[in-house]
């Protein structure tokens, strides 16, 4: 059955059609743009600062002399911003802050026999590459999402890459959220150049260990690229096109259903959006909602767009719903349901959950206290959202006494022994050897 745009009943379908219904657009790894960023980092690598200057003379058409923003130009940003917009990135800040700190992971000290000490310690990584995408338009909020955890992994060196404005500037609220992070590293230069930059280095960009953010698809294919070589860098995580996933009963408003799928549909053409309901008046009366307000919205050509891909899907029950959930895994599942806590432990695949009716994506995207870089494209089924642990290393220790030696050393021996590593064996009875004849 398909009664309209993007609406279909789950029950009526054959699993092919189950499948393509959840499926997503291929990604756009073509080979054509993987060949295009693969040239950009071997020149980028060739000929760094100068390589930089020139594609950012023909990607986005200005001339940039020094790609550091200056304290002249932090000042100025710090200036124009007003007050408002301050107060609630301070706000921001403060519960992103709260929560990613009470969420860091402990240091470990257990004994795991008389005499035998097992550690986890944790470690900065050291040198970090911040991405804040411009694309149509520049996002503050990504450089908090990222600046605070780095700042609270006290990594020693966070440099933050975005790509310059129409007049060589760079966006003042982007600089006024990375100072606020204590970021004063920032380079105008975006795109594959600025992942290449960070991840192989150039004259006035330092190379980076580990590269977060999002961005478009040659961004991607960038991290992508230099993750697979061991002289780049890691990245935070593969990302597709932004997406969420809405579960409505039939207690759900249908305006805030729908405002919450053109929330993240205004984010880009290749948005994905889904909604699944046991309410066929929902259902109807979300779909007659979304044509209203997309109307309604600046960015309504984008929205539209990824509209066209939407799924307004009819399930059995809430049961399925979930079930169908967690084999799409969506980056962002809103549960706009009657005791949404209840369907909480049903829920085995997402990047992040919003409960009720008053949760919307967009607290999440901003200022509720929860990361916003999270895994798409099916990625949430095992990858997690950026958390302080994503920029820092864990580091296991173990300290044995000579009695946890003689405790544990004979496993160790038999394991070995059963390996055929004699070596590995010899390391412990030459110890054990000596403790004997000490005794
Ligand atoms: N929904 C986006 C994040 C974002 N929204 C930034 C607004 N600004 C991906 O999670
Ligand atoms: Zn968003």
């Amino acid at each position: 059955m398909n009664t309209g745009t993007g609406i279909s009943d789950w029950n009526a379908l054959d699993d092919a059609q189950r499948a393509v219904l959840l499926a997503r657009p291929a990604l756009s790894n073509n080979e054509e743009i993987r060949d295009a960023v693969r040239r950009i980092i071997a020149q980028v690598r060739a000929d760094g600062d100068s390589t930089l200057r020139a594609l950012t003379r023909r990607f986005d058409g200005i001339e940039i002399a020094d790609f550091a923003v200056s304290a002249g130009e932090f000042a100025a940003a710090e200036r124009i911003v007003p007050d408002e917009i301050k107060d609630a990135l301070d706000a921001a800040i403060r519960r992103i802050e709260q929560f990613h700190r009470a969420a860091m992971l402990a240091d470990v000290r257990v004994e795991t026999a008389p005499g035998v000490v097992c550690e986890r310690v944790q470690r900065p990584i050291e040198k970090v590459g911040l991405y804040v995408p411009a694309g149509t338009a520049p996002l503050p909020s990504t450089a908090i999402m990222l600046g605070v955890p780095a700042r609270l992994a006290l990594c020693p060196q966070v440099v933050l890459c975005t790509p310059p404005t129409r007049d060589g500037g760079c966006d003042p609220v982007v600089l006024v959220a990375a100072a606020r992070c204590g970021i004063r590293h920032v380079y105008k230069i975006g795109g594959a150049q600025a992942i290449a930059a960070m991840a192989f280095g150039s004259e006035t960009i330092p190379k980076c260990d580990k590269i977060f953010g999002p961005g478009n698809a040659y961004v991607t294919q960038a991290k992508l690229e230099v993750a697979q070589d061991p002289l780049g860098a890691a990245i935070d995580m593969p990302a597709g096109p932004s997406e969420v996933l809405v579960i409505a009963d039939d207690s759900a408003n249908a305006e805030f259903v729908a405002a919450d799928l053109l929330a993240q549909a205004e984010h880009g053409p290749d948005s994905q959006v889904l909604l699944l309901t046991p309410s066929r008046a929902v259902l109807d009366a979300v779909a007659t909602a979304l044509e209203r307000q997309c109307a309604l919205l600046p960015r309504a050509a984008i929205a539209t767009a990824a509209l066209q891909y939407s799924r307004l899907i009819l399930v059995k029950d809430l049961a399925q719903a979930c079930a169908i959930s967690n084999k799409y895994a969506p980056e962002h599942l809103i549960l706009n349901v009657r005791e949404p806590r209840s369907w909480l432990a049903k829920i085995s695949s997402a990047g992040s959950i919003f409960l009720g009716a008053w949760s919307p994506e967009s607290v999440g995207d901003y200022c509720s206290g929860t990361n916003h870089v999270l895994p798409t494209y099916g990625y949430a089924r095992a990858w997690s959202g950026v958390s302080v642990s994503s920029f820092q290393k864990q580091i296991t220790v173990q300290e044995l006494s000579p009695a946890g030696l003689q405790a544990i050393g004979p496993d160790a021996a038999t394991l070995a022994r059963c390996e055929g590593l004699n070596g590995h064996e010899r390391a412990v009875t030459v110890r054990l050897q000596t403790l004997e004849k000490n005794a």
